[in-house]
């Protein structure tokens, strides 16, 4: 029984280590796997073409949190995506960072300071900007505790409209209202046949105008084509994005040089390689025993 990771060699360096310490077995790459039949675990970010190869697979962890780019998965095998407070610590403060820019009107300072202009805008207080966070998981939860410390009017949108302390949350049947209160939305939803190009025009009009937009989950969610009709119209006033369509965004895609649009490279966050293995022991020891293996994706919901 061995996890093989399918990975750099810095991490596989780390998760040897870790591995040696727990007394679980471990190949750091495919090179190093001498009986297929070995392998129980696979870890990865992207699989390996031939899982087949494998014919006591049982489970394949995710080395980040979305599980949207992996292809179907033998039968029997089980998609685990990395649960790792590292990972929901650092996409929580890319969003904190892009509301806070939003809020402040760090696009249109931006703009002035490279024109060298001295030119002052009025400020607003937090307590009167509503952010509207889309997807109240793992991450949109903390945004939201972090959000709302910091004095912001925060509502949240899920599929089940499931319950969060402090924070009013809209359900899958109230799009409408959670939109029309969203001064900046923020969208940490899990790409899904659900989710895929939902941010589109008829979407974006329904924001309050001038509203911001934060996208921090997966660049198909958001049509670009309908994002820079909604900044001409004004429906928009600004967007930060860490997630594009395409990824990576030509060098020569207008969003790179509209004011109105900061980009970051999808680097919101990371894993942490002991974290990310500390994950992986959690599965094979969960599935030893017999419990729920932690981070496991429900493919037919698509996270
Ligand atoms: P979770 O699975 O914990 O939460 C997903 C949330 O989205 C849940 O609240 C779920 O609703 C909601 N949701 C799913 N589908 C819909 C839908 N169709 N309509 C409304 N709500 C929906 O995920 P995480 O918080 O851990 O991560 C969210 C996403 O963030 C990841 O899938 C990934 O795409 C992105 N991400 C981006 C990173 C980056 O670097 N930019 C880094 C890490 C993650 P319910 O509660 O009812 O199930
Ligand atoms: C992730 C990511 O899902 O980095 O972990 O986008």
């Amino acid at each position: 029984m061995a996890l093989l990771l399918h990975s750099t060699p810095e991490r596989g360096a780390v998760w040897g280590r870790i591995f040696a310490d727990a007394g679980e077995g471990f190949i750091a790459d495919e090179a190093g796997v001498t009986d297929p039949a070995l392998v129980t675990h696979l870890a990865c970010w992207t699989p390996p073409a031939d899982l087949a190869r494998y014919p006591n697979l049982r489970t394949v962890i995710c080395v980040g949190a979305g599980t949207d780019h992996f292809p179907p998965l033998p039968p029997g095998v089980a998609l685990s995506r990395t649960l790792a407070p590292g990972i929901e610590a650092m996409v929580r403060d890319w969003v904190v960072m892009a509301v806070l820019a939003l809020h402040r009107d760090l696009p249109a300072y931006l703009e002035d300071a490279a024109r060298g202009a001295w030119q002052p805008r009025p400020a607003r207080l937090a307590r009167s900007r509503r952010v509207g966070i889309m997807g109240m998981g793992r991450i949109g939860r903390l945004a939201a505790e972090s959000l709302g410390a910091l004095g912001f009017s925060v509502a949240g949108y899920s599929r089940s409209g499931a319950p969060v302390e402090g924070v009013a949350v809209f359900g899958a049947d109230r799009l409408d209202d959670f939109l029309a209160g969203a001064d900046i939305l923020v969208c940490l939803l899990p790409l899904t046949d659900r989710t895929r190009r939902m941010m589109n025009d008829a979407f974006l009009a329904r924001l309050p105008a001038g509203a911001g937009l934060v996208q921090a989950g997966r660049g198909a969610q958001l049509d670009m084509d309908a994002l820079r009709r909604a900044l001409d119209s004004g429906r928009l006033s600004a967007a930060m994005l860490d997630v594009t369509d395409p990824e990576p965004l030509p060098a020569d895609h207008w969003a790179w040089t509209d004011p109105r649009v900061l980009i970051t490279p999808h680097v919101a966050a990371h894993t942490d390689a002991a974290e990310g293995a500390r994950h992986a022991l959690a599965v094979i020891r969960a599935d030893r025993d017999g419990q729920p293996v932690p981070g496991l994706v429900d493919r037919s919901r698509g996270y």
